[in-house]
């Protein structure tokens, strides 16, 4: 399918497939899929969803000093930096995303920045984005099936849903939820 924000899609794909495992470039072209279908159903923009998943996890398989780098390098929150590194990769990824690959559009920008955790009054693209993260054919996860099922029925009740999921296992773990998390949640389910 053609889209008119992607000037040479083999040069950008290969661009992406450069930066990262052969198991989350497939991922990656799943999102991206995903994404659009998602925009298509519920009124965002189908050529910004593609472009967003192609582009959410370039910084995904970085090491974590070089995402570490750009961290310091650029002004990024604090909380960033002082948290999970799992959470590095998305705002990293919006910046990289614009000096590597020439993405000007501030909406796949935000999309790319908050693809992990969320946040409170996300755009329909960020959430469309998010979503598609979570339920791209190649994801595996107890529920994704019903996940997936919700997506098509109740983008807002999906996407409270999927956070949920991850907070429930974070907590699990004993891990830290990171406040924009938690403020994604609670907004989704407080509507
Ligand atoms: O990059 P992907 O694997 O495709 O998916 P993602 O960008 O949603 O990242 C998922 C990881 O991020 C997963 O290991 C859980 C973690 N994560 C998401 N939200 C939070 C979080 N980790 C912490 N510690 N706190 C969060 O709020
Ligand atoms: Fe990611
Ligand atoms: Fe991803």
């Amino acid at each position: 399918m053609s889209n008119p924000l992607i000037a040479d899609r083999a040069k950008l794909l290969e661009q992406i497939r450069a930066q990262m495992n052969e198991k989350r470039y497939v991922h990656t072209l799943g999102v991206a899929e995903s994404a659009r279908s998602l925009a298509k159903k519920y009124g965002a923009d189908p050529d910004k969803a593609e472009v967003a998943g192609y582009v959410h996890d370039y910084c995904k398989c970085w090491p974590t000093e070089k995402m570490r780098d750009y961290l310091l390098r650029y002004d990024f929150p604090e909380a960033v930096l002082h948290g999970e590194k799992e959470l590095w990769h998305a705002f990293v990824g919006a910046v990289v995303i614009q000096n590597e690959l020439q993405i000007t559009d501030p909406e796949i920008i935000q999309a790319v920045r908050y693809h992990t955790t969320g946040r409170s009054g996300m755009t329909l693209l960020e959430k469309v984005v998010c979503l598609a993260d979570y339920i791209e054919p190649n994801r595996k996860f107890p529920g994704v099936e019903e996940l997936r099922i919700l997506a098509k029925k109740d983008l807002d009740e999906a996407l409270a849903e999927a956070f949920g999921g991850t907070i429930a296992q974070l907590i699990g773990k004993r891990k830290t939820v990171f406040p924009l998390t938690l403020q994604a949640y609670n907004d989704l389910v407080s509507r």
